[in-house]
């Protein structure tokens, strides 16, 4: 809520010195049309007041940006602070979830364990579980190789990069199981790194 206002916020700031930066160029046109007669040229050639215009004009709007920039990321790290963490561990060939205290492994179904309405290559033995109506901050890492974090339907994908911890912060308004699957190429069962999540 606190971002969705802050993006409000943005883009209302952003209209303004839309419509303002037209003014400015239809004045300065406008001054130069009218300093083009010998009668008014000095008045715009040798004119201190009008220069400190000039000047502190754009500065004021450019600190307006640096303010609204600096409020939004403010915003954003606060909505991630107050949201669940979920730690992610990519391994070939399968997933590791911490949350909390609690670890979860989440490998492919196998062919012989699936039952009528499963999803091939999309089903897991584990579900993650998501609170639809908070944020999920998600630390992304791996073990091994290089994999990717994929969830098309939140238009979600995070490189798991061994070494290094990407974070990405999951906001599902929708509930319902959601599927995804490893989308970076991982050695000989990446395709059977699928990721199942439940939000409720
Ligand atoms: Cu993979």
């Amino acid at each position: 809520m606190v971002l969705l206002h802050g993006l409000a916020v943005l883009y209302t700031t952003h209209v303004a010195l839309e419509v303002l930066n037209v003014a400015i160029v239809v004045f300065i046109a406008g001054a130069a049309m009218h300093s083009a007669t010998v009668s008014s040229r000095n008045l715009y050639t040798s004119n201190l007041y009008l220069e400190l215009v000039w000047l502190l004009t754009p500065t004021a709007m450019v600190t307006m940006l640096v303010v609204r920039v600096v409020v939004m990321q403010c915003s954003e790290e606060e909505l991630q602070l107050h949201g669940t963490q979920v730690h992610v561990v990519a391994n070939q060939w399968y997933w590791v979830y911490y949350v909390d205290a609690v670890s979860l492994f989440l490998y492919a179904v196998q062919e012989h364990d699936m039952h009528h309405g499963d999803l091939r290559l999309l089903c897991g033995m584990q579900s993650l579980l998501i609170d639809s109506s908070c944020s999920v901050l998600l630390a992304l890492t791996s073990s091994d190789v290089i994999h990717a974090w994929a969830l098309p339907s939140l238009g979600m994908k995070v490189d798991c990069v061994p070494g290094r911890a990407n974070t990405a912060t999951l906001v599902s308004s929708v509930t319902g199981t959601l599927y995804g699957q490893c989308s970076e190429v991982c050695g000989a069962l990446h395709g059977y790194m699928p990721l199942c999540m439940v939000t409720v």
